[in-house]
């Protein structure tokens, strides 16, 4: 990998380009739908900082004030991406947690090699409380024979990802990815509209700091996922308690946790037994991040990127974040401890 100084400013094309020079056999099609994502999600950060906007310029349901019907936020997103990436000829199909079947690539348009997948505005319901919003994606090779994407294509295990990433929308908007050489994040610098490199090959701590957990599902829980709980909080085991956040936000619970070590938790439970996030639009992507920063990801019994999905919208348990911690799931989840 080429290495930069603290000093050198390196916009997210550029780091793109050094990477595929890597791998001489690369056409450049997974450089393009890169491209493709950072355009979409600066397009979807500026609908997010004027979203406060909405009631005084008129709310969903209403008209704005050009005469133009309001869209919801989550929904707009998702027209953004599929308008971004649906004519580059990269694609041969999409999946969105917003629409119930595969979105096909439109007759007209080349149909290139890869497929993605994605949640356009996860935590979508914290718009109103300006609380940080996330997209997250996973770009999958196609693996079947036909010039279109197919379910099979999308039901492909995560440890079969190419690349996978998020953008936070945040105090500011970042852009973290992976390709399997590391994970790296970039920052939207409104002044020039570029992502410039701002945490090259991210390392998340073998320990984690933060324990995040929605726990008033805590009368739901099995005795383990408890017991689990108790050795977090430092109750039992004689660990050092984690500090609980939550913003109930994925991308933003996720992202802290990366950058200064913690645990991502949301257990299965009695009116929930897979959990309730995604596997293929939020589950694998993060988890390939994850891993590429030292972390692991577990459903609680198993690596999430080994999973075999079944449906696209599938929803798994998800313990997520520092190596000790998501071990410690799978151990006191197995009845080892
Ligand atoms: P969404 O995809 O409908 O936005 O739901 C996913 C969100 C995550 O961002 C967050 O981690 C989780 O739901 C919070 O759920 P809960 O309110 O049950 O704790
Ligand atoms: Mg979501």
């Amino acid at each position: 990998m080429v290495r930069h100084t603290a000093t050198s400013v390196v916009t997210i094309e550029r780091f793109i380009i050094e990477q595929e020079r890597q791998f001489p056999e690369a056409t450049g099609e997974l450089s393009g739908i890169l491209y493709d994502i950072a355009l979409a999600a600066k397009m979807i950060a500026n609908k997010v900082r004027s979203a406060g906007l909405a009631d005084i310029l008129g709310a969903q349901g209403t008209d704005n004030v050009q005469g133009e019907a309001q869209q919801k936020l989550d929904v707009l997103s998702n027209e953004i991406i599929v308008k971004a990436m649906d004519h580059g000829g990269r694609l041969c199909a999409m999946a969105s947690e917003e629409e119930p079947d595969i979105i096909p690539i439109p007759e007209g348009f080349r149909c290139g090699k890869y497929v993605l997948l994605f949640d356009p505005l996860d935590g979508s319901s914290n718009i109103d409380v300006n609380v940080p919003v996330g997209t997250i994606f996973s770009v999958m090779r196609k693996i079947t024979n036909g010039r279109h994407g197919t379910l099979e294509d999308m039901l492909q295990p995560g440890r079969r990802q190419v690349a996978a990433g998020y953008v936070i929308y945040g105090s500011s908007t970042m852009l973290v990815y992976t390709t399997g050489q590391g994970a790296h994040g970039f920052t939207l610098d409104p002044s020039i509209g570029e992502f410039l490199l701002s945490h090259p090959d991210i390392k998340i701590p073998n320990t984690g700091k933060f324990l995040s957990v929605n726990d008033s599902y805590e009368q739901h829980w099995s005795d383990e996922v408890k017991t689990l709980m108790r050795h977090y909080r430092g109750l039992e085991g004689g660990s050092k308690p984690l500090s609980v956040r939550y913003v109930g936000s994925l991308v933003a619970d996720f992202h802290r946790n990366l950058l200064a070590g913690g645990v991502f938790a949301y257990p299965a439970h009695a009116k929930s037994p897979k959990g309730k996030l995604r596997l293929l639009y939020e589950a694998n992507p993060l988890a390939f991040i994850v891993e590429q920063a030292g972390g692991c990801a577990s459903t609680g019994h198993c690596r999430i990127l080994d999973v075999q999905p079944e449906e696209l919208h599938e929803r798994t348990p998800l313990y997520i974040g520092s190596k000790h911690e998501v071990e410690l799931a799978n151990d006191i989840l197995a009845g080892n401890v």
